[in-house]
């Protein structure tokens, strides 16, 4: 066995390439500079990846904003609106990735969607007849040959071409039944060029990404997977086929039979495919890689379990016939332990981010291997002791929260009154007018926000300046909705920083790190939480805030929670109980403070769940089980609250078509959903279903500067209503204003509230 790891897009330890990809943006660093940055943090990474003694090091993964973005760009798949503008490739590029509104240029972002089941985006390829696929640029040569130069041989990523297309869309002008996957005669001999021209320069092996293999969608596609890699096989170098995320199930008969010299399977999501992935390749010559590392999050790994499956993959296959691995790109981890100086020693002890993982990879690839080399004997020792004493820690469960979750019941996670009944109660007490106008909670996250929360951590100033300072801040926000004429407040949430780090900060169970930061998309980055123990609440959270909020105003003041199931999405979950137990314990939590901020005279709240459709198993045999308790635990948040209580939930990104009968049964007094992108697509999925409580689609995007016309929101609204009753519409934005300036988010609002009135007087 030898060492591996299939490391993505480390993206330098402070973030490096975020910093200068945003100081490009500015005009502060020029193209060079940036390639210069860029090569710095690539170098670090191959040099750091080879001493931790990985022999196959990943080169062609490294990206300035997104990994399936450098194939759409590498290939030639970029639509029309982007070029013609006199702009640079790179700019093109940045244009596709983030939008451009600049020098009379004014082109909108491509879509993104979710990294499968990740808090990572991507940017969707748009597909047609007309694409025209070229060879722009090899990356992946272009950094086989950078590192090369460096005197490290690296193994090139490239996605492979079946995922490519398959993750694309049908662009707006292709023909009503086009099919990305048509396009793979087309595509596949560009795939040939980039591929032999690796093999000339001297790769000996090339990892091939095929994600797709682990969907339901991968059974139908057998053909073209056979189609395709027979042909790249002829000339590429060794092709390391590599899935992740999820178990290949009966995909694994065809995969079997394809001409690929090794297969890379996740066993850190799947262990149990292992026996099943042997029997199938045995009578192959394919070397079978082992992701026994978990790309997906940061506790150590258990070298003896680790070593148990490694060795039944050696006794059926032979030592030269298994290659170690993480189990997917560790793109999804942060960079270092090493960055960490807050971690008490006996945390730091139960964590490994991506660089001490490919150190763990190249130690279990040593002893599957017979190393009797002391510094192997001594690793395998401290990470038994290590694991011990985590699993000594993990016997010390909450009781009290233990006994709670075992006693919740299905009473509890109803309200006291069905739809119908609380809707009429909630009009009397909220007194809102017809097509109420609210905002989804965050306004404008400014640098003098910022900067007082940095100033607060640096202790130059104190709690009571800081909290005075957000008081200020939550009286110009309610000041500004009184101006503007919304109907439903907020508060602004001037006090958060990234909503999950902020409850995760004030529940027990959770661990913060100092600079463990996780690329979400392009520039942006996340900070997960660790769940390190039972979960409890010990303190009301945002009581304070949003019944100071309430006292500033006559209009009804929504609290803004994060949900259940988000929260422990966006965290780091522990591994020892089952996400379930981790969401109930959260949910608890939360519907205690749903209760508390009642008692306060909080008349409606939100409890946000952007990334409930993330957290949906990749195979749709795993669906109901994850949608019955991810639903049950929303519901025992929302659910302790009289009928008086107008319950509000937000969705992002949702494709609600497959798992509309969950959003229904969440039984949420009002949602709102991005809608403004996806053209009515989704308000037509609420109508066919019937959806009967009540509903704010987006009346436009937050996510760019661009201010919305007022005939737009119109136009937007009249739609809406050809499709929705006009009894159970809500007038808002898409999504939280954070990441918006004030000035557009003023003018768009102005506009929100004058198509709401427009509304008023034409649907009487
Ligand atoms: N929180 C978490 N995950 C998320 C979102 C979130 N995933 C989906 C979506 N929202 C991603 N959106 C963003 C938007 C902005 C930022 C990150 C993810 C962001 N990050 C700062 C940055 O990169 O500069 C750093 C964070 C901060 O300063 O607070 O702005 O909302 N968990
Ligand atoms: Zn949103």
């Amino acid at each position: 066995a030898s060492g591996k790891s299939n490391l993505i897009d480390l993206q330098g330890a402070n973030r490096e390439v975020k910093k200068a990809v945003e100081a490009y943006w500015a005009g502060k660093i020029s193209a060079e500079e940036l390639t210069k940055a860029a090569s710095e943090v690539k170098k670090s990474n191959w040099t750091s990846i080879k001493a931790q003694g990985v022999d196959f090091v990943p080169s062609g993964d490294f990206t300035l904003y997104d990994h399936v973005l450098d194939h759409s760009a590498a290939f030639n798949v970029i639509p029309k609106r982007y070029t013609g503008h006199g702009l640079s490739d790179l700019d093109i590029y940045f244009a596709m990735g983030r939008g451009r509104q600049a020098e009379g240029v004014d082109v909108p972002a491509s879509e993104m969607k979710k990294w499968f089941d990740s808090n990572y985006h991507f940017v969707v390829p748009e597909f047609s007849d007309e694409t025209d696929f070229k060879l722009n640029f090899n990356k992946a040569l272009e950094e086989f040959k950078e590192a090369k130069a460096l005197g490290v041989a690296t193994r090139p990523v490239v996605l492979g071409p079946v995922s490519y297309l398959v993750l694309g869309k049908a662009s707006k002008d292709a023909k009503p039944d086009f099919k990305p996957i048509s396009l793979l005669p087309k595509l596949l001999p560009i795939y040939e060029d980039l591929l032999s021209a690796l093999k000339e320069e001297g790769a000996e092996w090339v990892q091939i990404d095929e994600p797709i293999l682990v969907l339901d969608v991968a059974a139908t596609l057998e053909k073209e997977y056979a189609t395709a890699y027979a042909a790249l096989s002829k000339v590429a170098p060794k092709i390391m086929l590599t899935t992740y995320f999820n178990r290949l199930d009966s995909n694994v008969k065809f995969i079997a039979q394809l001409p690929v010299a090794g297969l890379h399977i996740d066993l850190d999501r799947a262990p149990g495919q292992l026996d099943e992935v042997v029997a199938a390749i045995k009578p192959t010559n394919i070397v079978l890689s082992l992701g026994v590392v978990s790309g997906r999050n940061i506790w150590k790994t258990d070298f003896d379990a680790a070593i148990k499956l490694g060795q039944k993959a050696v006794d059926a296959l032979g030592a030269e016939r298994v290659v170690i691995a993480t189990s997917s790109s560790l793109l999804h981890t942060p960079v270092t332990l090493a960055s960490e100086k807050k971690l008490t020693e006996e945390q730091r002890d139960w964590f490994s981010f991506a660089t001490e993982k490919a150190g763990e990879v190249a130690t279990i690839a040593a002893v599957l291997s017979g190393s009797q080399a002391p510094e192997v004997s001594a690793a395998l020792e401290a990470n038994k002791a290590s694991i011990a004493k985590r699993r000594a820690f993990e016997k010390n469960s909450d009781d009290a929260v233990r006994k709670r979750v075992a006693a919740i019941t299905d009473a509890m996670l109803e309200r006291q009154s069905p739809f119908a009944v609380r809707k009429e109660v909630q009009a009397k007490h909220l007194n809102l007018p017809k097509f109420p106008t609210t905002t989804i909670g965050s306004f404008p996250q400014t640098k003098e926000i910022r900067q007082a929360r940095a100033k607060l951590g640096k202790g130059e100033i104190t709690e009571a300046e800081y909290e005075d300072f957000i008081k200020k801040e939550i009286q110009s926000v309610v000041d500004f909705q009184e101006k503007v004429g919304l109907d439903l407040f907020v508060h602004g949430e001037p006090e958060r920083n990234d909503m999950v780090q902020y409850f995760g900060e004030q529940l027990s169970g959770f661990v913060f790190t100092q600079n463990a930061w996780v690329q979400s998309y392009g520039s942006r980055y996340v900070r997960p939480p660790i769940i390190v123990s039972d979960v409890s609440r010990p303190n009301p959270m945002t009581v304070k805030w949003s019944s100071y909020a309430q006292s500033l105003t006559k209009k009804p003041m929504k609290g803004m929670l994060t949900g259940p199931v988000t929260i422990l999405n966006w965290s780091f979950p522990r591994a020892d109980v089952s996400r379930e137990l981790q969401s109930k314990q959260l949910a608890l939590a939360l519907r205690d403070e749903v209760v508390d901020l009642e008692k306060a005279g909080i008349s409606a709240i939100q409890v946000d769940e952007p990334a409930i459709r993330e957290g949906l198993p990749l195979r749709r045999s795993d669906w109901d089980e994850y949608l019955k308790w991810a639903v049950d635990s929303f519901k025992l948040s929302t659910a302790g609250v009289t009928d008086k209580l107008q319950t509000h939930s937000h969705f992002c990104y949702s494709d609600f078509d497959d798992i509309f009968p969950s959003i229904q049964r969440l039984d949420a007094d009002v949602i709102s959903i991005e809608a403004s992108k996806s053209d009515m697509k989704l308000i037509s999925t609420f109508k066919r279903y019937g959806y009967s409580n009540q509903i704010g689609p987006g009346v436009y995007d937050i996510h760019s500067p661009r201010v919305p016309g007022n005939q737009e929101i119109k136009d937007r609204l009249k739609d809406m209503l050809t499709i929705l009753p006009d009894s159970l519409l809500f007038v808002n934005p898409d999504c939280g204003l954070k990441t918006r300036g004030w000035k557009e988010t003023e003018a768009s609002l102005q506009n929100l509230v004058e198509g709401a009135r427009w509304a008023r007087e034409n649907y009487a």
